[in-house]
């Protein structure tokens, strides 16, 4: 089996878990800039991570002045870690970063834009010139390797302002400020850029740093979904007339789900549980809200608020192709009591050292599933194993556990194109260099092909190191997914 010539191979990063640099080059400060690594307790015991037990937990973030002892100033809390001020630096290292993922053979790079960079606030007229120079830069670069750029506007963060002002995305005003901030990055990359998406995991995105609502509560969080719907729907619309040609997604995060059991009640409420999830995707693929919307609701106690045009403007901006990341499938029960991202785990299943479980073939199912629910093509924008690597004395890292991990899902990836008739546009692993876990924080759960030399709590020389399973993707990329099958 083989993939097409113009199947899009590449890796995904996002700015808060890759760049830091939080307060160069005139950017503002973001949600994630006020997460710390947990080593300060908040005082109001709010916390946005895992659940306990599960490994490297980070704590507490001070998202609000008024969460902060007396006297601190925010993000400069003494004798405090703040894992997204420095990433991996690669606001520092972007060129060698691009040099090592074409080495690779990418001729894809997703990436996405922190939008304080692009606008401190969130409400200037008018653009950080130094913001967009730095994105620009990146994609000459990557011209010149062939590799183009699939763009997320926005990453689970925003601007500090717009969060501490309106309440995130639970105003309206965030939509201007949103559609405002698209239309600049059509007007400045529109000519170099064919894939867009205009939200990450936009089912799995609530509270305050990836929402910037104060509230985590049913009613804040589909309000908040409402208002991002007619933000993507109002991009797409304007994208669409802005850079003709130009194709749309949003993300979506994935995990096959499957009944516990085959006990009728259990696989009634695996289905509510496909439609809670899949709701978010139904919204923005097929521009109305679905049927089964209204029985949501009551159960989470939720009446939502809109207004007159609305229906027109989520029926004007569907998205083009569907996004999505997966690494982990997850049962469900009459007995679940956890989302369906932290899930339940699966007897049948290994599971990752963070306890997600590893399911292959469920990639090659929710790629069925997608395609025959939505009928537009798929993209996987992310994938991959977070692991513990240990660089040897000679200097390697023999991840030979990533490229079973990934050997096995790409198989399944082109079974679902080859033998089920999938359109799959491309495939872009999770973290090709080392950074700046989400759930965590942590900077000892790799996904890398290039290991970089930082830990937990920031230090290291930033070296970047190609692992074992550089080379071996290498490989996959120049045969088009051929030499997966050799033994
Ligand atoms: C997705 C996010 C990414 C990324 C990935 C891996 O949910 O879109 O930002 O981090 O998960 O998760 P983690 O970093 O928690 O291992």
């Amino acid at each position: 089996m083989k993939v097409s010539e113009t199947f899009l191979w590449g890796g995904a990063t996002a700015s808060f878990q890759a760049e830091g640099g939080y307060l160069e080059g005139g950017r503002g400060l973001s949600t994630h800039d006020y997460e710390t690594d947990g080593s300060v307790e908040n005082p109001r015991g709010i916390t946005y991570r895992l659940p306990d037990g599960t490994v490297g937990r980070v704590k507490s973030s001070f998202f609000n002045p008024e969460d902060l002892p007396d006297g601190a100033e925010p993000c400069l809390l003494p004798d405090c870690y703040y894992p997204s001020h420095k990433a991996v630096d690669h606001y520092h290292h972007w060129k060698e970063d691009i040099a090592l993922m074409a080495g690779m053979g990418f001729n894809v790079y997703r990436f996405s834009i922190c939008w304080s960079r692009i606008f401190p606030t969130g409400e200037e007229e008018q653009p950080n010139e130094e913001g967009l120079k730095f994105y620009e830069n990146m994609i000459d670069e990557m011209e010149k390797y062939g590799m183009e750029p699939l763009i997320t506007i926005h990453h689970d963060e925003l601007p500090i302002h717009l969060a501490n002002k309106y309440d995130g995305w639970s105003s309206r005003h965030t939509i201007d400020c949103y559609v405002k901030y698209c239309r600049t990055l059509f007007e400045r990359f529109g000519g170099r850029c064919r894939y867009w998406l205009t939200f990450n995991e936009i089912n799995a995105v609530r509270g305050f740093v990836a929402c910037g609502t104060h509230k985590c509560d049913n009613q804040t969080h589909y309000n908040a979904a409402h208002n991002m719907f007619l933000a993507s729907a109002l991009a797409v619309k304007l994208g669409h007339e802005m850079m003709p040609g130009s194709q749309f997604g949003a993300m979506y995060a994935a995990s096959a789900l499957y009944p516990a059991t085959c006990k009728p009640e259990d696989v009634f409420r695996h289905m509510q549980k496909r439609r809670e999830t899949y709701f978010f995707m139904d919204v923005m693929a097929r521009g109305y809200y679905p049927s089964y919307t209204q029985d949501i609701f009551n159960r989470r106690g939720v009446t939502l608020e809109t207004q007159p045009g609305d229906e027109l403007i989520l029926r004007e901006g569907t998205l083009d192709f569907i996004s999505f990341s997966y690494y982990r499938s997850n049962t469900i029960s009459t007995e679940t009591v956890s989302n369906v991202i932290s899930g339940d785990p699966n007897p049948y299943l290994e599971m990752t050292p963070w306890g997600w479980p590893v399911d292959p073939v469920g990639l090659r199912y929710v790629l069925n599933e997608f395609y025959d629910r939505y009928q537009k093509p798929l993209f996987i924008v992310e994938n991959g194993l977070g692991a513990v690597d240990q660089v040897e004395e000679d200097g390697t890292v023999q991840d030979d556990y990533r490229i079973a991990y990934l050997k096995d899902h790409l198989k399944e990836m082109m079974k679902a194109m080859n033998v089920d008739g999938v359109e799959c546009l491309g495939y872009t692993m999770w973290g090709p260099m080392d950074l700046v876990s989400l759930s965590t924080g942590e900077m000892k759960k790799r996904y890398g092909f290039i290991y970089v030399d930082v830990d937990d709590k920031g230090n290291g020389t930033g070296k970047r190191i190609k692992k074992k399973s550089y080379g071996w993707m290498k490989e996959v990329i120049a045969t088009g997914g051929e030499s997966l099958w050799r033994d």
